[in-house]
């Protein structure tokens, strides 16, 4: 017995060729079409495929044609059964099993690459990450160096932080470093006169920080290039030479100076200076570490009686060559309870300017005037964030 199978588009092409092969004695013994699986379903249509069989003694002999085969089929429906898959293999059928598992084959390297590519981006953007996070730390490293208090650091960097997305690169976190330290620090508060209205500015500080040579330099300032009537009061008395000090500056800038012993010496000070628009009041520089100390002009600020008219400010002056400690310390004495703006001197004499922002952060009063020198008037400015921001982000070299 010979079985066979014969595979073509249609049935009958299929039977064709089994009747041209076998002869018209072979007998259908199974029919079936058969559907592309796998990868081969995209390249390859449908076929039929059947199962001849044929008596040797009929195959050497020839055979019936397919028609007469067809009939036998009919005749005998009980000798179509269905083949073992297993002596199906024809050669094309080879051939596309192995075109599958070849396309498989490339289908899974391609998979696999993919897999690479997909791990090299992995690699990629945790490199970038680690970039980003590297330029962070090296920032922060900075502020640190620069003596920005640990907290604020944290803060600036922790507040940026949501604002970095995956295509953030390292110059975009450095602006929006330095934007945010700008913000921080806020607009200077400057001494600014208001038409009509008097003002009477108390300079306030420990010792030796420079108050009597920033109420110079801010003398000479408005009534030099503004053009103000200024007046300077003094209540520092402590010294002879504190007072010498000031009628010498006060000389050179061509204003009037009283000095004044008593709350009530200072409130007629300030009526008989009624025509000056400016009035700088120096204090005596107290340590913060005496609270105790209580004069009568201690709490000058407060006690004082000024006419409704009269606008009153407050100047908290430190030295930025002060450890951050006392700062804190300074402040908590010198302003507490009180609306007063920052003034930083010395700046000249330190290379970070770390504590300029801790102060601002610290006390919430605004920052106003920075003096980086003893030369009178020229050593003074409006204190400059940009200026700021780019000393604590930046390496100081020495
Ligand atoms: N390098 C530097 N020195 C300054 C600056 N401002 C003031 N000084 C110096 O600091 C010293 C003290 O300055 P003063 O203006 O007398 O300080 P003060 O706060 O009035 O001192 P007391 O009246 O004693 O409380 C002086 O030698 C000033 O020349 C500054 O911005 N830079
Ligand atoms: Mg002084």
């Amino acid at each position: 017995m010979i079985i066979k199978k014969f595979q073509a588009p249609t049935e009958a092409e299929a039977i064709l060729k089994a009747k041209e092969e076998l002869g018209t004695a072979a007998v259908v013994m199974n029919m079936k079409t058969v559907k592309h699986k796998g990868f081969v379903k995209y390249f390859k249509k449908d076929y039929v495929e059947i199962t001849a069989a044929l008596e040797e003694k009929t195959y050497v002999t020839g055979g019936i044609p397919h028609k007469e085969i067809n009939e036998e089929v009919k005749k005998n429906p009980n000798i179509i059964y269905e083949e073992e898959e297993q002596h199906a293999t024809s050669a094309i059928e080879e051939k596309l099993n192995n075109l599958q598992s070849l396309l498989e084959n490339k289908m899974r390297e391609d998979v696999d690459s993919l897999r690479e590519e997909e791990r090299e981006e992995r690699i990629r953007k945790s490199e970038e990450e680690d970039e980003k996070l590297k330029f962070m730390k090296l920032i922060y490293k900075q502020l640190i160096e620069n003596e920005v208090d640990e907290k604020y650091a944290n803060q600036i960097i922790a507040e940026i932080q949501p604002s970095i997305k995956k295509d953030t690169n390292v110059d975009t976190i450095l602006a929006l470093i330095y934007q945010k330290i700008i913000l921080k620090i806020g607009q200077p508060k400057k001494i600014s006169l208001n038409s009509g209205h008097q003002k009477v500015v108390f300079f306030i500080g420990p010792t030796g920080v420079g108050k009597t040579t920033t109420i110079a330099k801010i003398a000479a300032h408005f009534k030099l290039n503004k053009n103000v009537k200024v007046a300077l009061i003094t209540a520092d008395t402590y010294r002879i030479a504190a007072v010498e000090q000031l009628k010498t500056y006060a000389n050179i800038i061509d204003v009037p100076l009283q000095v004044i012993y008593t709350l009530e010496e200072f409130n007629q000070a300030v009526k008989d200076d009624r025509n000056y628009d400016l009035i700088l009041v120096d204090t005596a520089g107290r340590s913060h570490k005496n609270e105790e100390q209580c004069e009568e002009l201690y709490h000058l600020v407060e006690d004082c009686e000024l006419d409704e008219s009269i606008e009153k400010e407050e100047y908290l002056v430190l030295s930025a060559t002060t450890k951050y400690r006392d700062l804190l310390k300074i402040n908590d004495v010198f302003g507490k309870g009180k609306d007063y703006s920052l003034i930083f001197t010395k700046t000249d004499e330190t290379l970070c300017l770390g504590n300029v922002l801790n102060l601002r952060l610290y006390s919430g009063a605004p920052l106003s005037y920075i003096a980086d020198g003893q030369s009178v008037p020229d050593d003074i400015s409006t204190i400059d964030p940009q200026m700021i921001a780019k000393n604590v982000m930046g390496r100081n070299l020495a």
